[in-house]
């Protein structure tokens, strides 16, 4: 088989790369390691950039999006009893979209589909050879069969899991990380949401997260130590705990009920630099991973896209490589400020093991700094919002 691009991994990444090339004349070849049911049952992501919206709307798979997401204008954080407003609306003139990333996911595969693109599922064992050379090789195995692929480039969207970052030489990578200590537990519950926007807790009971997938659908978070485990939590111990973390009148009032997802997430920041060796390109979570705090590595994959594609077609259609040579550095400078942004939510918010007391005051400071300084709170907006790319 030949074709331009090779992507590896049919995440979001690799689903919009895949889309955007083939609107623009390009030809690719999809692998998906796992099956079509199986991405599309993984909830993540559920907050999406003005970037992000424009993107979708760039690839054609914004109808479903613009009639079922919800637009958002602000977020809440509170501390204890305290609510902080920010309103990205009225300190940026921007929005959000609440649109979960299993409904962008679903989008892209029947756009996909539409267009007859070629995405080959449950592939195994792929591996890249000469990545490094102008003749790229991906091979991979269905069933019994081995088959391989000719191509110019190729397009790592597999995952901090995957094989791309791993083809390249660790004498060509460096590679920076910060691992949390602490997780996410996550629940979806069919309820009616707590807030009309979402809201972030800090708390002497450690951190929540409230917030939503539609008017009857509920998605909340809360800190849990690296060692617990979804068998350890009961949907109503969940609750007790969620409650005791937000705003006491939100905690009275607040809907619960069973649970129809229950997941851990640990919490990392991790950048694998360059992105680029030779004609080996890597996107999204296979390059870097943020704290969900910030809300930010779906749309920082989104970003990488946007810069990809661009270079790949001005290579492809005119020959020349700006655009592909500067693909690692601009992209990487995106996505150290959202790096610092999702670190600075984390720290903002989370109780730490072993902090000391002068941890918990400087949490508390910070969140009435926001409350009382509209500048705080731009700041704030405009990183939350996503900065320009
Ligand atoms: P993905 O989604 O991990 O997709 C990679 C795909 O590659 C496949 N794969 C392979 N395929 C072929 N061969 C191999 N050897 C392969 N190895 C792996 C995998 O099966 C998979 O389908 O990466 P991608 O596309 O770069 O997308 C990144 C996003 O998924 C991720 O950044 C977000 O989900 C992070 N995230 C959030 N991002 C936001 O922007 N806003 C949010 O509100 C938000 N909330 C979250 C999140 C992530 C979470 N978890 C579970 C980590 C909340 C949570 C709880
Ligand atoms: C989600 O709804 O899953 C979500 C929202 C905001 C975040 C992280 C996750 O920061």
């Amino acid at each position: 088989m030949k074709t331009q691009v090779a992507i590896i991994g049919g995440g979001p990444s690799g689903l919009l790369l895949s889309q955007l090339l083939n609107q623009a004349g390009v030809d690719t070849v999809l692998l998906e390691r796992a099956s079509r049911k199986h991405v599309l049952s993984r909830i993540r992501a559920g907050v999406l950039e003005a970037g992000t919206v424009q993107m979708l709307h760039e690839a054609n798979v914004a109808q479903r999006m613009e009639q079922e997401g919800i637009p958002h204008d602000g977020v809440y954080l509170s501390d204890d009893d305290l609510m902080v407003h920010i309103n990205f609306k009225e300190l940026t003139g921007k929005q959000v979209m609440i649109y979960g990333q299993t409904e962008v996911t679903a989008d892209l595969y029947a756009a996909q589909d539409a267009m007859g693109t070629t995405i080959v599922h449950t592939v195994e064992d792929v591996v890249i050879e000469g990545a490094d050379s102008a003749s790229p090789k991906v091979s991979y195995s269905v069933g019994d069969q081995r088959f391989a692929i000719d191509c110019d480039y190729v397009a790592g969207c597999d995952g901090f899991h995957g094989v791309s970052r791993k083809t390249i030489p660790e004498k060509n990578r460096q590679t920076f990380e910060r691992v949390y200590p602490f997780g996410w537990l996550g629940i979806l519950s069919r309820t009616k949401p707590a807030h009309d926007e979402l809201i972030y807790a800090n708390s002497s009971n450690g951190f929540a997260l409230a917030s939503m997938r539609n008017q009857n659908l509920s998605r909340y978070y809360i800190q849990v130590p690296l060692t617990d485990r979804v068998e350890d939590w009961s949907d109503e111990a969940f609750w007790t705990k969620l409650k005791s973390c937000l705003p006491s009148d939100i905690a009275k009032t607040m809907e619960t009920g069973s649970s129809i997802e229950k997941s851990i997430a640990p919490l990392r920041s991790f950048v694998s630099e360059p992105l680029r060796w030779g004609n080996l390109f890597l996107v999204g979570d296979a390059a870097h991973i943020v704290p969900p705090t910030g809300a930010k590595g779906l749309n920082l994959a989104v970003s990488d896209v946007f810069y990809l594609y661009h270079g790949l077609v001005q290579a492809l259609k005119t020959g020349t490589t700006e655009g592909i040579d500067c693909y690692s550095e601009r992209a990487l400078t995106r996505i150290w400020k959202a790096m610092r942004f999702s670190w600075q939510m984390t720290t903002m918010l989370h109780k730490f093991a072993d902090e000391d007391n002068f941890a918990a005051q400087m949490r508390t400071a910070t969140l009435k700094h926001l409350s009382q300084s509209e500048t705080a709170r731009r700041d704030l907006a405009e990183n939350y919002i996503g900065l320009p790319f």
